[in-house]
C-alpha cells in the first residue's frame, strides 16, 4: 500500500522510480515541465525519444504514453503523457483520465514502486485547474496500492488546489 503525496516543487528533483512529463505528441520537447525534464536529464533523454516510433511524425497521441529511460535523472525512466488541450480537444475528461491512467499502467508493467506527476494539461494546454486535481486524485486514488504516487505542483494556488481536492475525496 503506498501514499499520496502532494508536493510543491520542481518534478525534475523527485527520487521516484519514473517522472511522468507532460509531453506533447511529437515528444521532442517543448516548454514548461517538459522543458524542464529534457534539461534536467540531458541530451540522452531527446535521443531516446527519437527513437520511439513515430507515424506521421506523432509519438504519442493524446491520453497515451511512452515509457524511456531517463538521462541524468535520478529516476530509472520517463514517462512520457500527452494530456488534452482543453479548448479544442473534443473529449478533453476522458483524454486527461487516460492520461493518467496509461501513465500508471506503464509504470506497473516496468515494475515502479513509486511514480511522480506533474499537473498535466494545467499549464498551456489551459486544463480548468479543479477538474483537473479531481481527475489526477481520482486515478491516484485507483492506484495508490501499487505505488507510492507524488504530485509536484509548480505554483503556491495549484498546489492548494491538489491538497484542499485531496481532502474533499479523502473525507468520509
Ligand atoms: N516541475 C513541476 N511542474 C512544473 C515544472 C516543473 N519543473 N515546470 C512547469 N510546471 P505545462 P501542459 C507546471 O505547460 O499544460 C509543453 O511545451 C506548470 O506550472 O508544462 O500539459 C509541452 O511540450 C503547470 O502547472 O504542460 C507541450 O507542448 C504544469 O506543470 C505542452 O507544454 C503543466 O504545464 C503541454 O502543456
Amino acid at each position: 500500500m503506498g501514499q499520496i503525496h502532494i508536493l510543491k516543487g520542481d518534478i525534475t528533483t523527485a527520487q521516484v522510480d519514473a517522472i511522468v512529463n507532460a509531453a506533447n505528441s511529437r515528444m521532442l520537447g517543448g516548454g514548461g515541465v517538459d522543458g524542464a525534464i529534457h534539461r534536467a536529464a540531458g541530451p540522452k533523454l531527446l535521443a531516446e525519444c527519437k527513437n520511439v516510433p513515430s507515424v506521421n511524425g506523432q509519438r504519442c497521441p493524446t491520453g497515451e504514453a511512452r515509457i524511456t529511460s531517463a538521462g541524468n535523472l535520478s529516476a530509472s525512466y520517463v514517462i512520457h503523457t500527452v494530456g488534452p488541450i482543453y479548448n479544442i480537444d473534443k473529449a478533453p475528461r476522458e483524454h486527461l483520465i487516460n492520461a493518467y491512467e496509461n501513465s500508471f499502467k506503464l509504470a506497473l508493467s516496468h515494475a515502479c514502486q513509486s511514480i511522480a506527476f506533474p499537473a498535466i494539461s494545467c499549464g498551456v494546454y489551459m486544463y480548468p485547474h479543479h477538474e483537473a486535481a479531481e481527475i489526477a486524485l481520482n486515478v491516484a486514488l485507483e492506484y495508490v496500492n501499487h505505488f507510492d504516487i507524488y504530485f509536484y505542483l509548480f505554483d503556491e494556488p495549484l498546489f492548494n488546489i491538489f491538497k484542499q481536492t485531496y481532502r474533499q475525496l479523502t473525507t468520509i
